[in-house]
C-alpha cells in the first residue's frame, strides 16, 4: 500500500479539453467507449498517466492510430516519446460488469445480482426493478474507464447511453434521444468525480424553478415505481434551497435541468454529481406515514447540501483530495445556516453541537484524530470524516464570527468571482478573506493543520467594578502531532447581573495566546459570565462552576445554546456522581429541569432537548478525560436510574406535557416536530411508570411514523413492546426504509446482555442482507451505538461485529472501513475489554486480501 502526501502534489502532465463517452449498457458486459482530447501541460511535461481499475481493455488509439502503451492493475501509461507534442485524441474501449460490482463504486446495479446467470438465460435482461447507477467520488471513475481521475483535471463531458432502459440520465443538459439511446452534454468543466450515469425503469416527480434572472429550470426526482408518493417534500426542499442560495449567497443555478435520483443501495447519504444528484433513498424519500420528523429534517438538510455543492464543490472544486474540507466544510456550514433559517437557529445549533461532540470530538480524542486538512492518506474514502465535515464547518463559522457578516459575504463573492471554473486550495479560500479584510490569517489557518480539540479553562476575577476573565488554552497530543500551538479562538461572552438581567450583551473575544485576559469595566456588581455562547469555537470548556451558578444561568441566560448547555452540565454532573458513588440527583437539578419543562414561553423543541440526557458514550469519554476508566455497565445502570428518578420527580407534569403537546394534523415543520419531540420525551419517561399504557394507545392511534416509532421506542426502552414490534413488521414488511427502522430499533434499545444475541438473530432474518448498506448499518450501526451492549463484558458484540466486518470487506470495503470506527474508542476501557477489542482488530487485520480501506482504518485504530 502506498501513502499519498499533500507535499508531493504536482500538476498532471496532461490537461483534458473535452470528453466523449458512449455506454453500451449490459449487466455483466457494459462497454465504455471514450474519446478524450488531451492537451500536454507545458508546465509539467511527461508521460500520459491514466488511472484505471478492474477494466477489461478492448482497444486503445491515439489520433486514431495504434501506439505502444503499458497497462498495470491501476494504470495505463503512454510514454511521452510516443505521444504528439500538440493536443491529441485518445480513444479507448473497455468492458466492465456493473451487476457484480458489490463495492457500489464506479458503475453498479441496484439491486445487485451477483449469482451467475443460468445456462441459456439472456444476460442483457436486468430485472424490472433494477437500475444502473454510478458513484465516482472520490476515485470511482477509474472503475469506469481510463482517465486522469483527479479533481484538478476539469473538462466538459458529452455522454451517449445505449440501452433498453426507459430512463437514461447523465450530467448537464439533455441532447438527442430516442428508442434505445439518450445523449447528454454538460458544458461546465468538471472533474471526473462529478460524473454520473443512471438508467432504469424510473418514474419522475416533476417540478420547476425560475431563477432570479428568469431562467426556467426543469426539476425531477426519479424513483422506483411505488415510491412516487414520497417525493413532494424533497421537491419542496430543493426549491427552497435554490431560492436560499440566490438570496443568501447570490448563487444561481446554471443548467436547464436538475435531476435527483433515489437509489436503495448506496454507500453514503447522497452525491452532488453535476446536474444529477444521486441519493440514498433514505435521504430523499419521505412521507408522514413512513418518515420521522428527524428523517424530514435530515432530508431537507441533505438536499440543500448536495444542491449547494453546485457552487461550493462543482463550479469551484478541490485541487487535490487533501483539500476536501474546502468543499465539505463550507457546504456543511451552508446547509446548517439554511436549516436554521428554515427551522430554528437555536434548536439547530444545539443539535449541531450534539453531533459535533458525539462524532468529531470522539474522533479527535482517539487514534483516528487527523487535521481538517490531512497531510497524508492511503485511501481517501477514509477521510470523509466528522473532522473534515463538521469541524470543517465550525472553521467557517469561526471565520465568519471573526470577520463579521458583511466581510464574510464580500469575501465569499470574491472567492466565487476569482475561482469560478477552477480547482483550488484552502490557501485560495483564505486569501479571499485576507484580501477582503486586510487581516493576517496565518494563525487562524492552523485550524486546518492542527488536530485535536483544544481545552479551554477560565479564571474569574472581580475588583472595583472590573470583571476579568483569564483564559488558558491547550490542545492534547494527537497521532503524529505532539507539540500544539495556541489557536485563534473566538469566544462569545455575555454577562448577567445578580438580578438575572443581562449587563453586557454578547461580545466576541478573540483569543490568540496560550493565556490571555479580557476585562469588562464599570460594572455595578459582580456578574455571572456566560461563556462560549452559541458554541462559538469547537473546544472543550473546562470551567469550575457550582450547581447553583449553572441553575442561575439555565434560568437567566439570553443565549439559547448556553441555557441548554447549563442544563446539560447539570445532568452530566448528576450522572457522573451517580456513576462514581451512587449519589442520587440533587434537587437543584431536578427542579431546574422541571422549571424548564413547564415554562410555556420556551420552544417545545428546546424543552425536549433540555430533558435529554448525555449519551453513555459521552459519559464514558468524560470519565476517561478525568482519568477514570469507564465501566459501561455502571454507566448504563446509572443512566437508567437517573431516568427513573426523573420520571418519578416529574410524575405530575409528564401527563400534562404529553397531552398538551399534541401537534394535531401532521406537518413536518419546526413547530409540529418540536411539539412531537417534547411529547415523545415525556412519553418515554411516562412509560417507565404507567406500564406502557399511554405508549400503547399512541402506537395504535398514530397516523405518522414519528409517533408510531416514538411510541414503539418508548416501549422498547422500558423493556416492553413485543406485540407492537411484531405488528410493526407485519404492517411495514414491504417498505425497505421502514424495515430498516425495525431492525435498528431492536438492537439500539436492547438490554446490554441481549444486544449481541438480538443483532445476531436479526442477521438470520430473511430480510437481512449484507449487500444493502442501509440494512447492514441498521443492525451493526445500532449495535455499535448501543454502548453497554457493544461493550458487554462477554465480548460477544465485539466478535459479532468483527465477523461481519470481515465478511462485508470482501463485498464492500468502503462501508466496512467506515464501520470499523466502532472500535476507535478501544483504549478508553479496562484491560479485559481492551484486550478483547485488540484481538478482534488483529483478527480483522489478519484477514487475507483485506481491502486497502479497512487495512488503513484498523491499522490506525490499533496504533
Ligand atoms: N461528496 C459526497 C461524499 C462522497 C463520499 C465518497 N466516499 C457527498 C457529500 O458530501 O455531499
Ligand atoms: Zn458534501
Amino acid at each position: 500500500t502506498q501513502t499519498i502526501y499533500l507535499k508531493d502534489y504536482q500538476e498532471p502532465h496532461h490537461w483534458v479539453r473535452d470528453v466523449h463517452l458512449t455506454f453500451r449498457l449490459a449487466p455483466r458486459a457494459t462497454r465504455v467507449l471514450s474519446k478524450i482530447t488531451f492537451v500536454p501541460n507545458v508546465q509539467n511535461p511527461g508521460d500520459l498517466i491514466l488511472d484505471g481499475e478492474g477494466l477489461r481493455l478492448i482497444a486503445v488509439a491515439v489520433n486514431e492510430a495504434i501506439v505502444p502503451y503499458q497497462v498495470t492493475d491501476t494504470h495505463l501509461v503512454i510514454k511521452s516519446g510516443d505521444l504528439p507534442t500538440a493536443p491529441f485524441t485518445f480513444e479507448a474501449e473497455v468492458e466492465i460488469s456493473p451487476q457484480t460490482n458489490t463495492a457500489l463504486e464506479g458503475l453498479y446495479m441496484s439491486p445487485l445480482n451477483v449469482e451467475a446467470p443460468e445456462e441459456g438465460e439472456r444476460e442483457s435482461q436486468p430485472g424490472q426493478n433494477a437500475m444502473y447507477c454510478t458513484q465516482c467520488e472520490a476515485e470511482g471513475f477509474r472503475k469506469i474507464t481510463y482517465y486522469p481521475d483527479r479533481p484538478d483535471v476539469m473538462a466538459p463531458f458529452s455522454v451517449r447511453i445505449e440501452s433498453d432502459m426507459p430512463v437514461m440520465l447523465s450530467n448537464g443538459n439533455p441532447g438527442a434521444f430516442g428508442p434505445g439511446f439518450a445523449e447528454w452534454h454538460d458544458p461546465w468543466p468538471k472533474p471526473s468525480y462529478l460524473f454520473a450515469l443512471v438508467a432504469g425503469n424510473l418514474i419522475n416527480h416533476p417540478g420547476g424553478f425560475t431563477t432570479k434572472s428568469g431562467k426556467q429550470v426543469e426539476l425531477n426526482i426519479w424513483v422506483r415505481p411505488g415510491d412516487e408518493g414520497k417525493c413532494a417534500f424533497g421537491m419542496q426542499a430543493l426549491k427552497d434551497s435554490m431560492a436560499w442560495d440566490e438570496r443568501v449567497y447570490g448563487r444561481e443555478y446554471d443548467l436547464d435541468i436538475f435531476n435527483i435520483v433515489a437509489v436503495d443501495d448506496f454507500n453514503m447519504g447522497a452525491m452532488e454529481n453535476k446536474g444529477l444528484n444521486v441519493f440514498n433513498s433514505s435521504c430523499v424519500l419521505a412521507s408522514k406515514e413512513t418518515s420521522t420528523d428527524a428523517n424530514f429534517e435530515r432530508i431537507e438538510g441533505i438536499i440543500a447540501h448536495e444542491y449547494f455543492h453546485n457552487w461550493t464543490g462543482n463550479r469551484i472544486t478541490c485541487r487535490d483530495w487533501f483539500q476536501l474540507c474546502l468543499k465539505e466544510g463550507l457546504t456543511v456550514y451552508r446547509d446548517q445556516m439554511f436549516s436554521g433559517d428554515m427551522r430554528s437557529h437555536a434548536v439547530k445549533r444545539i443539535e449541531e453541537v450534539l453531533t459535533l461532540r458525539a462524532r468529531q470530538f470522539r474522533e479527535d480524542n482517539g487514534p483516528l484524530a487527523h487535521p481538517v486538512r490531512p497531510e497524508s492518506f492511503v485511501e481517501i474514502n477514509n477521510f470523509y470524516t466528522a473532522t473534515v465535515y463538521e469541524k470543517g464547518a465550525e472553521i467557517i463559522g469561526m471565520l465568519k464570527r471573526i470577520v463579521g457578516d458583511e466581510a464574510y459575504k464580500k469575501s465569499c463573492d470574491l472567492y466565487f468571482e476569482r475561482h469560478d471554473g477552477q480547482a483550488v486550495t484552502i490557501e485560495d479560500w483564505l486569501a479571499a478573506f485576507a484580501d477582503t479584510t486586510g487581516r493576517d490569517l496565518a494563525q487562524f489557518k492552523q485550524w486546518y493543520s492542527q488536530a485535536g480539540t483544544p481545552r479551554l479553562s477560565v479564571e474569574e476575577d472581580w475588583q472595583d467594578g472590573t470583571f476579568t476573565l483569564t483564559f488558558t488554552q491547550s490542545t492534547p497530543a494527537t497521532p503524529g502531532q505532539s507539540d500544539k500551538k495556541p489557536m485563534v479562538l473566538p469566544i462569545a461572552v455575555g454577562l448577567i447581573g445578580p438580578n438575572g438581567a443581562e449587563v453586557v450583551p454578547t461580545t466576541v473575544l478573540e483569543m490568540t495566546e496560550a493565556t490571555q485576559s479580557f476585562s469588562f469595566e464599570g460594572l455595578g456588581a459582580r456578574p455571572t459570565a456566560s461563556i462560549l455562547r452559541d458554541f462559538s469555537a469547537p473546544v472543550v470548556l473546562e470551567r469550575e462552576m457550582s450547581a447553583k451558578t449553572r441553575a442561575f444561568l439555565l434560568a437567566h441566560d439570553t443565549d439559547p445554546f448556553q441555557k441548554w448547555e447549563m442544563g446539560r452540565m447539570l445532568a452530566k454532573d448528576t450522572l457522573i456522581a451517580m456513576i462514581m458513588d451512587g449519589t442520587p440527583p440533587a434537587n437543584a437539578y431536578l427542579d431546574a429541569i422541571k422549571t424548564v419543562l413547564t415554562d410555556d414561553s420556551l420552544d417545545p423543541a428546546f424543552r425536549a432537548l433540555t430533558l435529554g440526557l448525555p449519551s453513555q458514550d459521552d459519559l464514558a469519554q468524560t470519565l476517561y478525560d478525568a482519568g477514570v476508566t469507564p465501566d459501561p455497565d455502571k454507566i448504563y445502570a446509572a443512566r437508567e436510574e437517573v431516568r427513573r428518578i426523573l420520571a418519578a420527580h416529574l410524575r405530575e407534569v409528564l401527563p400534562a406535557l404529553y397531552v398538551e403537546n399534541d401537534a394535531g394534523a401532521f406537518a413536518p415543520d419546526a413547530e409540529g416536530s418540536g411539539k412531537r419531540s417534547l411529547r415523545l420525551s415525556a412519553l418515554s419517561l411516562l412509560t417507565l411508570s404507567d406500564g406502557g399504557a399511554t405508549a400503547r394507545a399512541l402506537y395504535k392511534r398514530a397516523d405518522n411514523m414519528t409517533e408510531q416509532a416514538g411510541a414503539l421506542q418508548a416501549l422498547l426502552s422500558a423493556g416492553l413492546g413485543e406485540d407492537e414490534l411484531a405488528d410493526f413488521a407485519a404492517q411495514w414488511q414491504d417498505d425497505r426504509l421502514v424495515m430498516d427502522k425495525w431492525f435498528m430499533m431492536q438492537v439500539a434499545s436492547a438490554a446490554p446482555d441481549q444486544a449481541a444475541d438480538i443483532a445476531k438473530s436479526l442477521t438470520q432474518h430473511p430480510d437481512f442482507t449484507m449487500k444493502n448498506p442501509n440494512r447492514f448499518r441498521s443492525v451493526f450501526g445500532a449495535l455499535a451505538g448501543n454502548h453497554a451492549g457493544f461493550h458487554a463484558s462477554d465480548g460477544k458484540a465485539y466478535a459479532l461485529l468483527a465477523d461481519h466486518l470481515i465478511a462485508l470487506d470482501a463485498l464492500n470495503p468502503q462501508t466496512t472501513a467506515r464501520m470499523s470506527g466502532a472500535f476507535e474508542t478501544w483504549k478508553r476501557y479496562d484491560a479485559d475489554r481492551q484486550g478483547m477489542m485488540r484481538d478482534q482488530l488483529e483478527r480483522i487485520l489478519a484477514t487475507p486480501t483485506l481491502s486497502r480501506d479497512t487495512t488503513e482504518m484498523v491499522t490506525r485504530i490499533l496504533s
